[in-house]
């Protein structure tokens, strides 16, 4: 873009968005020029903040009509880079924090309405106000939006009873590249009328459009909730545990998630006010949870459960939480794990996930392929197993060496992604594709769903404007 084109639409921008809606001065915004990881830095032509639908509409089209590229950002906490800016400086970015407004709570309807900006944890205590539950649970609640949640299809530690976001959204309402506006807002949970159109703009990562609200289906707030750390014989026994915990405790079984001793130790050691509830005697724990929305004594059908799994020997010790506070505490454990790795060193990360009951046989061989490649590195492979997703991460922390290991992350990531195919698996499970994984995507998805996707993007956003170089390459 040239500077004479820069000086014309900074004014208009500024008409549409009024003082507080636009920032022009990089030093302002320099923390939403970089993202969470700080791998990815970014320069932009200004930071829009509409405070409304119609003024992302207004700066769409006006975007639209001077081919300017639009980078959709809500709480800047993705792991992808796809709320980084490039480096051109041409591109605006498009902060949704001041759309945040719960427009209604339909609590006969299990349902509400909410708009892009406001936080996970905002939603999950408007549900609660309203006596109702949203099960989106991330470690990240305190700062992502529901829109980023949306936009990127999140997972999380409930997915294995709710789904992830596809499954927890009624309607949507997206502004379109060229400023026009698709309002798929519905309370229905039963509307056969033709296309999906909000499962498209879901996982669609800001490059069809920006959500601007959603309707989202709420439950029955829970009332009885039981919460176990479990010491596992083995890894084979996380998977039979899984199964035996489903066949006894049924629905009510809400979070299921795998910690390596690593991963225990790294956040006891990184995190202050963390312990681990289990003396570190064997390789593999999990954190389980069972929950109902009526009144019912689940610990004592988690204790049965887990009773009959010490007879049988898949678990080797077991602490069910005895009040709120432990219960945190173990979650807190669970949820510490990426502050712990970030602290510790640079880590080459992998989000993927493979059938459930092909997991140990994956995470040994995946393992094998660490220690052959990297076995200086320590490997930190835990995460959702109740749903086939891991995080597969190897973590260094010799300062004199992160340039070398980090040079390496292609070697292994090849090695870890290749595995995974052969497994039937997915190189991205929860987290997205982004920047980070544009040249995966491309060698790892079909070419016919290569051809389906780019059709679909060219027809919503022929001129390329949203979100330029995430998804696809450039
Ligand atoms: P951003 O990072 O701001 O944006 C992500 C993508 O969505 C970008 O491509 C952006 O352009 C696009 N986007 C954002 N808002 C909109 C909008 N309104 N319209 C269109 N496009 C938009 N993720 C999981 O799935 N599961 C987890 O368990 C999990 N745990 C996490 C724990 C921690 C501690 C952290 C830091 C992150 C975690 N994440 C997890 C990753 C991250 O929190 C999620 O991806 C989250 O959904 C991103 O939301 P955000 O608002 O921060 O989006
Ligand atoms: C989690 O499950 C997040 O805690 C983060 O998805 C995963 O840091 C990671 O690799
Ligand atoms: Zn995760």
């Amino acid at each position: 873009m040239s500077a004479m084109a820069k000086e014309a639409l900074l004014p208009e921008l500024h008409q549409i968005l009024g003082e507080q809606g636009l920032q022009t001065d990089a030093a302002l915004f320099a923390g939403a020029l970089t993202d969470h990881h700080g791998k990815y830095r970014g320069r932009a032509l200004a930071l829009a903040l509409p405070d409304s639908t119609a003024q992302v509409a207004a700066v769409l089209r006006l975007c639209h009509r001077h081919d300017i590229g639009v980078v959709p950002q809500g709480g800047n906490t993705g792991y992808c880079g796809g709320a980084t800016p490039d480096e051109s400086g041409t591109q605006l970015l498009l902060g949704l924090q001041r759309l945040r407004a719960i427009r209604s709570v339909d609590a006969a309807n299990f349902s509400m309405t909410v708009e892009a900006g406001c936080l996970l944890a905002e939603v999950q205590q408007a549900a609660a106000d309203a006596d109702r539950y949203f099960p989106l649970q991330l470690g990240s609640a305190g700062s992502c939006q529901i829109g980023g949640n949306l936009a990127t299809n999140a997972g999380g530690l409930n997915v294995l009873r709710f789904g992830m976001c596809r499954d927890l959204v009624l309607g949507i309402e997206v502004v379109l590249p060229d400023g026009s506006l698709c309002n798929a807002l519905s309370g229905l949970r039963k509307n056969n009328t033709g296309y999906d159109l909000k499962s498209l703009f879901i996982g669609s990562e800001g490059t069809l459009g920006v959500i601007t609200a959603a309707t989202l289906k709420l439950w029955p707030r829970q009332r009885s909730v039981a919460t176990a750390f479990v010491a596992l014989r083995d890894l084979d026994a996380a998977i039979e545990l899984l199964t035996l915990l489903r066949e006894t405790a049924g629905e009510t079984v809400n979070s299921y998630e795998l910690l390596p001793r690593p991963a225990i130790e790294l956040v006891t050691q990184q995190v202050s006010g963390t312990r681990a509830p289990l003396p570190a005697e064997e390789d593999w724990y999990v954190l389980c949870e069972l929950a109902s929305s009526a009144v019912e004594p689940l610990d004592e059908l988690l204790q049965q459960a887990l009773l009959i799994a010490s007879e049988t020997g898949l678990v080797r010790d077991a602490s069910i939480a005895t009040s709120e506070r432990q219960r945190a505490e173990f979650w807190k454990l669970r949820e510490s794990v990426p502050a712990a790795q970030r602290q510790f060193g640079p880590s080459i990360k992998h989000d993927v996930s493979v059938p459930i009951s092909q997991l140990p046989a994956f995470v040994r061989e995946a393992s094998a392929r660490v220690t052959q490649l990297a076995p200086q590195d320590l490997l930190v492979c835990y995460g959702h197993v109740g749903d086939g997703s891991l995080h597969f991460n190897i973590s260094h922390a010799d300062d004199a060496a992160n340039a070398a290991f980090l040079a390496r992350e292609p070697e292994l990531k090849r090695a870890i992604h290749e595995l995974t195919m052969q497994y039937d698996g997915s190189i991205s499970a929860e987290h997205g594709i982004g920047r980070l994984k544009v040249d995966e995507l491309a060698r790892y998805k079909s070419a016919q769903e290569m051809t389906l996707m780019r059709a679909i993007k060219q027809q919503l956003d022929p001129r390329g404007i949203m979100n330029p170089g995430k998804l696809f390459p450039r």
